[in-house]
């Protein structure tokens, strides 16, 4: 069984692919829940929204986030009262909210909200939380520390970060099919898609047996760059990046992953950094891996699978 960390737009684009390449058994998407938040009144899980929406073909294509051609009527409705619209919610997407919130609200995990919430888009394959236990982002920034969205959205990623925290990681447990794929042994190799480190892989690697399992691993784990020729192709991490005083390179995400990701894929435009890489201990794959098609996901999908079977940990 094949692993895929995903958080945002760049994840779940991969995950998509993975899916198209692998049959259910043999992929579990564990996707990041540091984003999520309560907001008027309702539980919203924006990563676990996307890749779900994206895997069934219904995301919005421009956002990457919330369902195409979603109408606003709900807003409209929340503006009419003076209530907060910075942060939108589609009519379609706030039943996704809805049912969520009742779920939770009569004491079911968020893996059975989000089993449930898949089965009716009709995705066959698994994609689970990393954590049922509430995991929150906290951006640290020079003016001050602020909840994820407040960051992401209200702020538009302006503020200059100095750090990150991930409040109730320390007690998250794995969610159980997490649990149970690592306790299994079936893991034939772990893949974070090219989300963001600090905000989307992170927050994941932050759930103490979720790390361990890496740290232990008998399979190799494969980070796909989210940086491409010095830029994110989506989000706000090579900004981050140079905030925290690294250079936004492919080179420098393998650096941040040392010890815990034993090969990278890198973009051809990338080709010049593969040796750096190597010498940080780590194999490298050097392809296309901008995805703008469905057959670019499943290409690079298949890429990635192949690549695993050739690297031991
Ligand atoms: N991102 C925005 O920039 N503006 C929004 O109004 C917004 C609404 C929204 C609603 C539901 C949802 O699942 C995601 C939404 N997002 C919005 C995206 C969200 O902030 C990000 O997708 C993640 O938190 C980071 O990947």
């Amino acid at each position: 069984m094949h692993v895929a960390f995903a958080g945002g737009v760049g994840g779940a684009r991969l995950a998509v692919g993975l899916a198209a390449a692998l049959a259910p058994d043999e992929l579990l998407i564990v996707v990041n829940t540091g984003d999520d938040f309560t907001h008027l009144g309702l539980r919203i899980c924006p990563d676990l929204d996307t890749v779900m929406y994206t895997l069934a073909g219904i995301a919005n294509p421009e956002t990457g986030w919330g369902i195409r051609g979603d109408t606003w009527t709900f807003m409209d409705g929340v503006a009419a009262e003076g209530g907060e619209t910075w942060f939108r919610i589609g009519d379609r997407d706030l039943e996704t909210h809805r049912t969520r919130t009742a779920a939770l609200a009569a004491g079911r995990p968020l893996s059975a909200a989000t089993a449930e919430l898949a089965a009716r888009l009709g995705i066959r394959h698994r994609m689970v939380p990393a954590s049922d236990d509430e995991v929150a982002t906290i951006v640290v920034t020079a003016t001050g520390r602020m909840p994820f969205q407040e960051y992401f959205v209200r702020r538009q990623c302006r503020p200059e970060v100095a750090g990150f925290e991930f409040a109730g990681a320390a007690d998250a447990r794995p969610s159980p099919a997490v649990a149970d794929a690592f306790a299994a042994g079936r893991v034939q190799s772990v893949v974070f898609c090219p989300s963001n480190p600090f905000v989307s892989i992170a927050p994941i690697l932050a759930v103490p047996a979720i790390r361990r399992f890496l740290e232990q691993r008998s399979f190799p784990v494969i980070a796909v760059s989210p940086i491409v020729g010095g830029r994110a192709l989506k989000g706000p991490a090579a900004k981050m990046m140079r905030e925290l005083g690294l250079p936004a390179t492919a080179s420098a995400v393998a650096g941040h992953y040392r010890g815990l990701v034993d090969a990278m894929v890198v973009d051809e435009a990338d080709r010049g950094e593969a040796d750096d890489i190597r010498r940080l201990g780590q194999e490298v794959l050097v392809t296309g891996t901008v995805m703008r098609s469905a057959a670019d996901r499943c290409r690079l999908a298949a890429e990635v699978i192949a690549f695993a079977g050739e690297l031991r940990p």
